[in-house]
């Protein structure tokens, strides 16, 4: 499958697969929840990801881990302002992770340059015209309901071809609002209204969503999928979130490898070093794609 250029207007090439590493400004996201809350905190910690390799900094102030209920807007606000005008400030390309068009058209007031929205624009109407109106690249990504009902929306015949036709449908959706085609961002949702199956599924069929013409995100980070690969095998527990950096970098690099244009994830160093890897591997290979070895006998 032809890959598009992952390119988007007003963003960087950066010639490899970006990494946009994860700022949760909030109690209780499932792996680093409340470790940011602090705003000087939460901006020295996205100046850190900046310097470990992060391309983007996605700053979010609502938990969307599975069961989590919704804050209010001025909260939310509260939480991601201070955030995102002081990451900007100091020049780091930020992200706004939010379902909220008040959220996202302030945060791009205050320097944001991405609008993250894993509802795709599901969840607010007024969000495609606001992010139509700002000009900013948006993140379309496969959603079927709030974080309080996703797990019993998890119910699919052929998840690939199921989650990249409803994507495509939002796609759409969001352009008929006025979203520019060409600042679409097109994301699988891995752990949103998917079993864990369905996110291997995602995952080992990434290649084929090149048919969006989009470019791709992926985030794996740390997510239950990885957890219950490297259960304990006495226990049959889960690994602990923050225990599965390893296995994220591992699923960043098979996502580059088929041509994703960004990971999200926690941990910056690891993936910021792995996606390198494989851009240098790409850089080596004969245009023809593969090797030809001459027998001698
Ligand atoms: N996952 C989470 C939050 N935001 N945004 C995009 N585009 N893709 C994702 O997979 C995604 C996201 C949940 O993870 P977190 O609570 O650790 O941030």
């Amino acid at each position: 499958m032809e890959r598009q250029s992952n390119t988007l207007p007003g963003l960087p090439a950066w010639g490899r697969c970006a990494v946009m590493g994860i700022l949760n400004v909030t109690p209780d996201s499932f792996s680093d929840g409340g470790s940011w809350l602090d705003p000087g905190r939460a901006v020295e910690h996205g100046l850190a990801l900046a310097t470990q390799g992060a391309d983007v900094v996605d700053v979010g102030g609502e938990s969307t881990r599975p069961g989590a209920r919704r804050v209010s807007a001025d909260e939310e606000l509260a939480r991601v302002l201070p955030v995102v005008r002081g990451l900007a400030r100091e020049g780091v390309l930020v992200s706004i992770d939010t379902m909220r068009a008040e959220v996202a058209e302030a945060a791009v007031d205050a320097g944001a340059r991405i609008v993250n929205d894993v509802s795709g624009g599901r969840a607010d109407d007024r969000m495609a015209k606001t992010v139509a109106r700002s000009g900013v690249p948006f993140v379309v990504m496969h959603w079927r309901g709030q974080s309080d009902a996703m797990d019993e929306l998890a119910e699919y015949e052929d998840v690939v071809a199921e989650v990249a036709a409803e994507v495509e449908r939002q796609m759409d959706a969001v352009v008929s609002a006025g979203v520019d085609p060409t600042q679409v961002i097109v994301d699988p949702g891995l752990g949103f209204a998917k079993g864990r199956r369905d996110d291997w599924a995602l995952l080992a069929a990434l290649d084929a969503w090149h048919t969006l013409e989009r470019p791709i995100l992926l985030g794996p980070s740390r997510k239950r999928f990885l957890g219950e690969l490297l259960a304990d095998p006495a226990t049959g527990e889960p690994r602990p979130a923050r225990e599965r950096d390893h296995a994220t970098a591992a699923a960043a690099v098979l996502a580059a490898a088929q041509g994703a244009w960004a990971v999200r994830v926690h941990e910056v160093r690891a993936t910021a070093d792995a996606v390198r890897v494989e851009a240098a591997l790409r850089a080596h290979r004969p245009a023809a794609g593969r090797w030809a070895l001459h027998r001698s006998r």
